[in-house]
């Protein structure tokens, strides 16, 4: 049996500058008990004067006790590929923490290339392990995320035994992962959704493992807002445009799987697929699934689903422990790298649903900046998946804080996805496709069928200020709309005249 820590005893051994790799991809599979003794420490060195920092790398989000947390003991030097957390967007945006916004599934690659430097520690949540002389065999929880990777990188491993899951949760898991470039690697053999390649298991040399600490802590998942009005709509023009789709046969009639980025309008969209009897059953390929995926394989509406997380309420979670048969067979939990994997999302057709905060007249979008500079909260996977997916859809409410802040403006003040992967953009007033179409006539269609009413004569005067040219855009009134915001709070209060 391996030597058994307590949080703080485990917290103990953690340097100033070292760098820490974890289990987990969203809040789930994260070590949870190591750093609330962690961040606790941070604050006590602090007060004696002591400098204590690390670097937290992670395969996506993860949870309050891990960078929100740690965020507020200023115990965080550096920091990707992503996160949710708004304590951690805080400090951020007060420029204390180096955030590296990175795409979700190159993040292990990344990692083994030494982008990062050395990794020190992997810390490791599991829900069963083999404690063997030579290899520990790591049974992961409700995520994939980097851990095969960063068993193999890290110098030193501590597990944690979190109780709180069901052993079972290791025959959700398929660890696979891929050799590097200058190895002559093959194809991802991921042919259909349920796919597997690799164990179900992560293997870790028994040198490096320090110790493990036995917990039970529940994950620490987020619920999402009910759906209501406008993001049932946005999820019912979602239903309408794929659905047209198929009729003009542009979409197979056996459909093709989808993706769906984490939020409460990804989540509506979703619910609203789920029911809408224009969308025949099917397949999720993603990075992460929701509550409402749970639901629709449990009702037989989805039938496998394939991703780097479940990123669900525990509620949800205790349905898939308690129909483990079911979703044993239904259900694979990936590492991120296969789960995001560019070649993989462009065999299968993967239909890519993301949540922008703003897109622009000509189909650029932004998802992780407000106003050009206040981080959100990050891309995500949503590039891995919006610039390889068979057909690309962008999701918004068409004004956000009450209608002071339009989402379709002149240009973005930050872009993530550019206007060539993005194929349609989705408000609760419709939908713009933006397929075939040339610059103007895509501004046309966005502000007929996304822009809110409010906005459609400001974004038209926008354009006949604008000088003529491929794309047009006025230099000095681009920006008009944000810039009206940050002086006077309201973008309906854009002069444009004070821009010319
Ligand atoms: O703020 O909470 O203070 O009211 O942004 O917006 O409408 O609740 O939508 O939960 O779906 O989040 C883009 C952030 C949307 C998310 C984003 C304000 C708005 C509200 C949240 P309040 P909603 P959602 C990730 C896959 C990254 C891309 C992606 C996201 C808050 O979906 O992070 O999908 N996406 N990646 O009021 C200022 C604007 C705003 C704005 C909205 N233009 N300016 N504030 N808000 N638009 C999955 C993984 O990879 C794991």
């Amino acid at each position: 049996m391996y030597r058994r820590l307590s949080a703080a005893e485990a917290a103990e051994l953690i340097h100033h500058g070292d760098t820490m790799a974890l289990s987990g991809f969203t809040p789930n599979d994260n070590p949870k008990a190591i750093f609330r003794e962690l961040s606790k420490r941070a604050i006590r060195l602090h007060e004696k004067g002591e400098e204590f920092q690390v670097g937290i790398l992670t395969g996506a989000s993860s949870c309050q006790s891990v960078e929100g947390d740690m965020a507020v003991a200023k115990a965080i030097k550096f920091r990707a590929p992503f996160s949710t957390n708004k304590d951690f967007r805080t400090h951020t945006n007060l420029g204390e923490v180096d955030y590296e916004d990175m795409h979700l599934g190159h993040m292990a690659e990344r990692l083994r290339h030494g982008f990062y430097g050395e990794v020190d520690w992997a810390i490791i949540e599991v829900s069963d392990m083999v404690e063997g002389d030579k290899e520990c065999r790591a049974y992961l929880t409700s995520a994939g995320g980097i851990v095969t990777t960063i068993a193999r990188l890290a110098k030193h491993v501590i597990l944690e035994h979190n109780q709180f899951h069901n052993p079972n949760s290791k025959y959700l898991h398929d660890t696979y992962e891929p050799a590097d470039c200058w190895q002559n690697r093959g194809p991802i053999m991921v042919l259909k959704p349920y796919d597997r390649l690799g164990e179900n298991y992560v293997s870790i040399p028994a040198e490096k493992i320090v110790g493990v600490i036995e917990s039970n802590i529940p994950e620490e998942a987020r619920s999402f807002p009910d759906v209501n009005a406008e993001t049932l709509q946005i999820g019912l023009n979602v239903a309408e445009l794929l659905s047209r789709d198929i009729q003009a046969g542009r979409i197979p009639k056996c459909f093709l799987p989808i993706q769906s980025g984490v939020g409460s309008t990804g989540n509506a969209v979703l619910k609203a697929l789920g029911t809408s009897p224009l969308i025949p059953q099917f397949n999720v390929y993603s990075e992460v699934i929701q509550d409402a995926v749970v639901d629709y394989m449990l009702e037989g509406k989805v039938l496998d689903a394939s991703c780097a997380a479940m990123t669900v309420t525990n509620e949800a979670l205790r349905k898939v422990y308690d129909n483990m048969d079911y979703f044993s067979k239904h259900l694979t939990l990936r590492q991120s790298e296969v789960a995001n994997s560019p070649e993989v999302i462009r065999r299968l057709g993967v239909i890519a649903m993301n949540t922008a905060l703003e897109c622009d007249l000509y189909g650029n979008e932004n998802s992780s900046h407000i106003c050009g500079s206040a981080l959100m909260n990050g891309i995500g996977g949503s590039c891995d998946y919006i610039r390889n997916g068979y057909i690309s859809i962008f999701t918004t409410p068409s004004t956000a804080k009450g209608g002071t802040i339009s989402a379709i403006v002149p240009m973005c003040s930050h872009i993530d996805s550019t206007e060539h992967d993005v194929d349609f953009i989705v408000t609760e007033q419709g939908f713009a496709d933006l397929r075939g179409k040339g610059p103007l006539r895509r501004a046309e269609e966005i502000i007929n069928n996304c822009a809110h009413p409010d906005y459609r004569p400001l974004l038209r005067e926008y354009l006949k200020l604008a000088p003529m040219g491929h794309e047009p855009q006025h230099m000095r009134a681009a920006l008009a709309f944000h810039d009206t915001f940050l002086r006077k709070g309201d973008m309906r209060l854009t002069d444009f005249s004070e821009y010319l």
